[in-house]
């Protein structure tokens, strides 16, 4: 619950001035992105002056806002060089850095643990909502390298044509990555219907308006504990879980592959993975919950109320990443054989929890009906068990039955060509949406 204003009246006139109202803002988080921020900056400011320049746009007056909670490389030094090379030769267009750690409202979330990206999302969502009041707004990685100076523009058209109140980009990514987007895409088309789940529901680059910034700055995740995990890698599915179940309109825009300054996690995937997985499906099972009752009236799908779109992208060339099977095997087997599969043993239904050892006596291999039964139960679960057990739920899904998924899903799909890899990702997600009126009975028991 969000008590005291994040950010004082006075910190933020002297850090975006005197009742600044710009028309278009461009957002940027920064961490330690010295090597690529200047790129970023240089992107976001020649889009935004094409958009305003543009006599059929409506948009007069921009802004660039880099957040930075606590580089301690340069990168705050290059922002600065940046804004005295542009600054006062403006064409309507001003950069104004904020150093998160220097203001009263950080302090306060730091204490509380809250880390990461999403602190700075929700200090940007705040400041549209109570004082920029922009109608458009970016908000892209800063360590994005295939950015360039039309992913502005190009948004801002589509996001006009498409009216939307969110609009994500959305990449190429090889078959094979995305594992945790396939299953959480998947559980939420139990919750929509006949409406198309986006696909890059955690892909983290946004175009957002003034309706968005304020359900998202009012939110009562703030503060709360799933808070910490929707202010790391759970900030993604936060924003836009949230912005299904308000109704907002939401587009898409596709912008190739995405490149950007990945650090060392990629490679290690048995260490990296689990834990960005516990933290999005902790937020993502709390909104499911939370929005029950914009969601379980509605009537179950039928077969043909289906979308079942999954874009045909072929014509990017994305590196695969490498991955070692049985280093993933490894690594997932002993917390199954370590008190895990003794917890699913417990509270998974008898015919769900075989799944689990005929994984075990075939290399952990789920088939689809296996994996959408597992999370269609885990799904609900997490919102009848009290709360200790709920923190082992997650623990158990992110590493056993996320783990399991994962190598399934690296098995099923890896040495497919990409149509028949997609076609298989769109029976995945329809194998969830036949359970659809199990899942609404799970939820209902409670
Ligand atoms: N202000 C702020 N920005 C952050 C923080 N953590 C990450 N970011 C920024 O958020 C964006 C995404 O973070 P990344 O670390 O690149 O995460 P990712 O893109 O999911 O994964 P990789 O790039 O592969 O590491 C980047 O622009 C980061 O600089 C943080 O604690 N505070
Ligand atoms: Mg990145």
């Amino acid at each position: 619950m969000q008590s005291k204003p994040l950010i004082l009246e006075k910190e933020v006139k002297s850090l975006i001035g005197e009742d600044k109202e710009p028309d278009i803002v461009f957002f940027t988080p920064t961490l330690n992105v010295e090597n690529y921020i200047r790129h970023v900056l240089e992107c976001g400011y020649e889009g935004l002056e094409k958009v305003i320049k543009d006599d059929n746009n409506d948009v007069k007056t921009a802004m660039i806002i880099p957040i930075d909670s606590g580089s301690t490389d340069t990168t705050r030094d290059v922002i600065n060089k940046f804004i005295g090379e542009t600054n006062g030769n403006r064409r309507g267009i001003e950069t104004r850095l904020i150093d998160y750690t220097q203001l009263s409202g950080y302090k306060e979330r730091f204490e509380e643990g809250f880390r990461g990206k999403g602190i700075a999302w929700e200090l940007m969502f705040y400041l549209v909502a109570n004082h920029l009041k922009s109608k458009i707004n970016y908000s892209l990685d800063s360590d994005l390298i295939s950015i360039d100076k039309l992913w502005v523009p190009n948004a801002y058209d589509k996001s006009n044509q498409e009216k939307s109140n969110l609009l994500l980009y959305t990449y190429s990514r090889h078959k094979y990555d995305g594992s945790i987007t396939n299953i959480l895409k998947s559980l939420l088309k139990q919750t929509i219907r006949k409406k198309h789940v986006p696909n890059q529901i955690i892909g983290g680059d946004i175009v957002f308006d003034y309706r968005v910034a304020e359900h998202m700055s009012k939110s009562d995740i703030w503060g709360s504990d799933v808070g910490k995990d929707a202010s790391q890698y759970g900030t993604d599915i936060f924003v836009t879980q949230t912005s299904i179940f308000e109704g907002m309109n939401i587009a898409e825009i596709f912008s190739g592959k995405k490149e950007h300054g990945s650090t060392s996690k990629y490679g290690e995937d048995e260490k990296f993975l689990p834990r960005m997985a516990r933290q999005v499906f902790n937020v993502s099972f709390y909104l499911t919950g939370k929005y029950k009752d914009k969601w379980i009236g509605v009537l179950p799908l039928s077969e043909n109320d289906h979308d079942g779109q999954y874009p045909i992208i072929d014509n990017v060339e994305v590196k695969k990443v490498k991955v070692d099977r049985e280093k993933l095997r490894d690594s997932f087997l002993p917390y199954l054989d370590n008190g895990h599969g003794e917890f699913l043993n417990q509270h998974l239904s008898e015919g769900t929890y075989k799944h689990i050892v005929d994984a075990h006596n075939d290399s952990l291999y789920l088939s689809h009906d296996a994996r959408a039964d597992l999370w269609t139960e885990i799904a609900a679960l997490y919102h009848t068990l009290k709360e200790d057990k709920r923190k082992e739920l997650l623990d158990v899904a992110a590493y056993s039955v996320y783990g399991m998924s994962h190598y399934s899903h690296v098995r099923d799909v890896r040495y497919l060509d990409l149509k028949r890899a997609e076609k298989k990702v769109i029976n995945f997600g329809q194998k969830f949406v036949e359970r659809q009126p199990y899942f609404k009975k799970l939820m209902l028991k409670k």
